[in-house]
């Protein structure tokens, strides 16, 4: 247990663990279970192109996203694009700036330009008001994100879209198994792309899905994903965006140990609230306990004002501990290339968030003795904000000075 500054391994100390803990470490699975699909799929010979194992993983996704459609794909940055060639849109994308970047590439890649606006302050999502400040004629469709698993106010959105006559959309890349006013995430919008990359709380290796009730669409969009083969052929063609057999093998596997990770997920949340409870400067992004959530973003916001520490210094000394955290989402999606020259903007709620949230490690690998251990740290910095700052800033110093001898500083 570290007591003094000097116990920090940025300024000499002991690293607190002698192997990183990890934002994203893959949830466990039960291997045997993996493995006697893959064994399967082997002995059957059918390995891709919609094969048993994604039919299948498909129809479990559907079901727990509420919805009749779902055409199961390589990621959710493909996923995305489908929908958009689907759709035929072309022009302005309205957007949050509050999200990872693959959000805004998928749509530039196609010739879209992506449009930022703003965030709620408290849930990081794009609401009305945010979306009517930079709705023009030129606006295609509206892309949400429920950032951190928490659902976008759904209903109001799709109001105003509907006034417009145009899509809504929604990555919600976070949010399998999460829940809004008691509908599962999944049947809002035209559609809804979850992602199922190895971080995520459901995981293919790598993959995503389109979720939809629309028929027609998911004919459509099923068709595109297989170089436009089927009964829904489409006049831009199509790509080749399909999950494998392996992917399907994996996800299922995920997805049958879903109740277990949410339910670690969950104590481990309110392990970090109770540990990091009453530490001025320092929240924890809440979640909806009426809702279903899966909770894989514990987002930690530090207000640099109270604490004196700032969340990149706080990182970077955490990282020294072997504590590796992730700055989701910064910098966020205006304030980098090709966006920030292209069409900049500014977004202060966004850049603000950007600046203080942390995601912190969770899962079914991180243990409760790992998070008293992560929360001792923050807790030494936080509250010796200043002294650390100042003792960084003269390390920093002095750091220069030996490169620069010549340097005043
Ligand atoms: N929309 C949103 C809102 C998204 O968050 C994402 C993806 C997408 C769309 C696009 O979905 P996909 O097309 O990827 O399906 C990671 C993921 O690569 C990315 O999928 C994810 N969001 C994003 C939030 O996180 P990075 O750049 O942070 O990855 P990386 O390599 O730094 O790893 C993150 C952490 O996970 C590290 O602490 C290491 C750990 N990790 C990672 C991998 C791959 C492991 O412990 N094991 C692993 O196998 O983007």
């Amino acid at each position: 247990m570290k007591r003094s500054v000097s116990d920090l391994a940025v300024f000499g100390g002991r690293p607190e663990f002698l192997n990183p803990i990890l934002v994203g470490q893959p949830n466990n699975i039960d291997r045997r279970r993996f493995f006697d699909r893959m064994n399967w799929a082997l002995d059957n010979q059918w390995l891709s192109n919609g094969g048993p194992l994604v039919q299948e993983f498909e129809e479990r996704v559907a079901d727990l996203a509420g919805v009749r459609n779902c055409v199961a794909t390589c990621n959710a940055t493909a996923a995305l694009q489908l929908y958009a060639r689907a759709a035929r849109l072309t022009g302005e994308i309205v957007m949050p700036s509050m999200t990872f970047v693959a959000t805004a590439h998928a749509m530039r890649w196609l010739g879209l330009k992506p449009v930022f606006c703003d965030v709620d302050p408290d849930t990081g999502c794009i609401g009305v008001p945010q979306v009517e400040a930079v709705l023009t004629e030129r606006t295609a469709a509206i892309l949400g994100v429920h950032l951190w698993g928490r659902a976008c106010p759904v209903d109001e959105l799709e109001k105003v879209a509907a006034d417009r006559g145009i899509p809504l959309f929604f990555d919600a890349a976070h949010a399998i198994g999460c829940s809004t006013s008691g509908r599962p995430v999944g049947g809002f919008g035209a559609v809804e792309v979850f992602s199922f990359h190895a971080t995520k709380v459901v995981s293919a290796f790598e993959g995503g899905a389109v979720v939809t009730d629309d028929d027609e669409l998911a004919g459509q969009i099923r068709a595109l994903h297989n170089f436009g083969i089927g009964p829904y052929g489409h006049e831009a063609g199509g790509t080749n965006a399909k999950l494998s057999e392996a992917g399907a093998a994996m996800g299922l596997t995920s997805l049958d140990a879903l109740p277990e990770a949410t339910r670690r997920n969950e104590e481990n949340y309110d392990l970090y609230r109770a540990e990091l409870d009453e530490l001025p400067g320092v929240s924890l992004v809440e979640f909806d306990r009426r809702e279903r959530n899966n909770y894989q973003y514990v987002i930690v916001k530090i207000d640099e004002s109270v604490t004196g520490i700032g969340r990149d210094l706080l990182q970077e000394l955490l990282a020294a501990e072997k504590i590796v955290t992730k700055r989701y989402f910064s910098p966020a999606c205006h304030e980098l290339a090709p966006y920030a020259t292209e069409n900049p903007v500014e977004l202060p709620h966004t850049e603000n968030l950007a600046r203080s949230v942390l995601a912190v490690p969770t899962g079914t690998r991180t243990t409760a003795e790992d998070i008293r251990r992560v929360c001792g740290v923050i807790r030494l910095a936080v509250t010796e904000g200043r002294t650390v700052r100042e003792r960084w800033r003269r390390r920093e110093n002095a750091e220069h000075a030996l490169a620069d001898p010549g340097r005043v500083v």
